[in-house]
């Protein structure tokens, strides 16, 4: 008996003095962010900010919160279930109950502006978010498939002409992009440009001197798309090699004469 104690004794400091090859770390400073009768769950973590689901005291359903580094703001505010939140810096998703259909759907927030990512009626969940990118599973008819939601970044644009006149029999229309600082006109993928969401760039000259992208479109295509109007917006979509979305608008006036 006495033999076995020095035995797990003599372990015992054996393993002591192994995990002693550490320095002992600075003891943390522990607080507790939040009290009350209900669960919290899912705390997930960017820097020192972080999101967590917490059942709504008054209603029983989960509601996101948010903590950056300071306060806690309540995110979501309804009746139905709010969970599997994720963070990256302010970006915060997660996913939210449809109180009509019944279905999950993806929600974002940025802390200035909120948005709903899906609107289906199946299933959207476990939604992960970087800088500029939102990753989630949807249910699609019989199984699961991987989503992606990216944010565009704005570039500037100046469209001509100024004024399209719908019985033109003009061959093109041109689109005069300014990438700014931080997107290089070279890296923008030509094949993905479309104006209006659908015409795609019949020739594109880039000038890399002055970082500047001409492209020029069907104007018979296009016009079919515009109705007349002094402010018509005019939207490029594309994208740049690093997978970077990029969006441009423009508002040009559009006539018909004779109507
Ligand atoms: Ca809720
Ligand atoms: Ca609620
Ligand atoms: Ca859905
Ligand atoms: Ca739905």
């Amino acid at each position: 008996m006495k033999l076995n104690l020095l035995v797990i004794t003599v372990m015992t400091i054996v393993l002591a003095t192994a995990q002693a090859g550490y320095a002992q770390c600075e003891e943390p400073v522990i607080e507790q962010l939040t009290s009350g009768d209900v669960d919290k769950d899912n705390v997930r973590i960017s820097g020192v900010h972080a999101v967590w689901q917490g059942e709504d005291p008054n209603g029983g359903d989960w509601e996101i919160y948010y903590y950056d580094g300071s306060t806690v703001t309540q995110l979501t505010d309804n009746n139905t279930a709010d969970i599997e939140p994720d963070i990256k810096g302010s970006n915060v998703v997660w996913q939210g109950r449809d109180a009509n259909e019944g279905d999950w759907e993806i929600f974002y927030s940025n802390g200035q502006c909120f948005l709903q990512i899906t609107d289906n009626n199946q299933d959207d969940g476990n939604p992960q978010v970087s800088a500029s990118r939102i990753f989630w599973k949807g249910w699609v008819g019989v199984n699961w498939e991987v989503f992606s939601a990216a944010f565009p970044v704005g570039v500037s644009m100046k469209v001509s002409p100024r004024t399209i006149n719908l019985k033109s029999k003009g061959q093109s229309i041109t689109a005069t992009l300014l990438l700014g600082d931080d997107l290089k006109a070279d890296d923008v993928v030509v094949s993905s440009l479309r104006l209006l969401g659908q015409v795609p760039a019949s020739k594109v000259k880039i000038s890399a001197r002055s970082n500047k992208l001409i492209a020029k479109f069907d104007r018979p295509e296009v016009q079919t798309l515009l109705q007349t109007g002094n402010d018509v917006e005019i939207t490029l979509t594309g994208k740049m090699q690093d997978g970077t979305f990029i969006t441009a608008t423009d508002t040009v006036k559009v006539i018909k004469p004779g109507n």
